[in-house]
């Protein structure tokens, strides 16, 4: 099941909300910024144990003071024109991410849109290859019953999951 809304990720009461993270798992702005600022400095302690993260990879902390349970942080590529295998790279971030979850026994899974911020990535052809490759890990993996939230903060993509949702 997939669903679209507008809002903060950090409210969201959920079994794991996903965190677009940079490599070094340390912290940043954006959505990292407010996910570190909510869960508390617990979080970043746990993230000093990973030894950081590859793009297009994803690992699991718990939430801390987040109303989540889990945080699974994954590094999104960073935009530089579409010839560096950002699509691959972006899609590997959603599947890494339902992959650990399905591992874990997760169902209950929000997402930010992955490297439409300061990492660039054209808002469009990121949410066409978000809602792909999420429909097609929901369709390889029915009996997980994974309920999946595309939370959008801005208008542009709440937009944007919206159309291309219903189409
Ligand atoms: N809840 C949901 N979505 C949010 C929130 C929020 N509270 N805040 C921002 N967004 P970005 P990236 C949306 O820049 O492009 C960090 O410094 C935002 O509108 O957070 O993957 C990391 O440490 C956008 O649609 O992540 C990395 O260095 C989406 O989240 C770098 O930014 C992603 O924007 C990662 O860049």
């Amino acid at each position: 099941m997939i669903q679209v809304i507008q809002g903060d990720i950090t409210k969201c009461s959920v079994d794991a909300i996903v965190n677009a993270a940079n490599s070094s798992l340390l912290g940043g702005g954006g959505v990292d910024g407010a996910i570190h600022r909510a869960a508390g400095p617990e979080l970043l302690a746990e993230c000093r144990t990973l030894n950081g993260c590859k793009t297009g990879d994803a690992k699991i902390t718990k939430g801390y003071r987040l109303p989540a349970n889990y945080v699974i942080h994954t590094v999104g590529p960073v935009w530089q024109g579409g010839q560096n295998q950002e699509p691959e790279l972006l899609a590997s971030c959603y599947r890494r991410v339902l992959e650990i979850a399905t591992e874990r026994g997760l169902t209950s899974i929000a997402f930010p849109n992955i490297s439409t911020g300061i990492y660039g990535f054209p808002k469009d052809k990121a949410c066409t290859i978000a809602i792909e490759t999420v429909q097609n890990f929901l369709e390889q993996h029915k009996t997980a019953r994974l309920e999946i939230q595309f939370v959008c903060f801005d208008e542009v993509n709440y937009r944007l999951y919206q159309q291309k949702l219903a189409a």
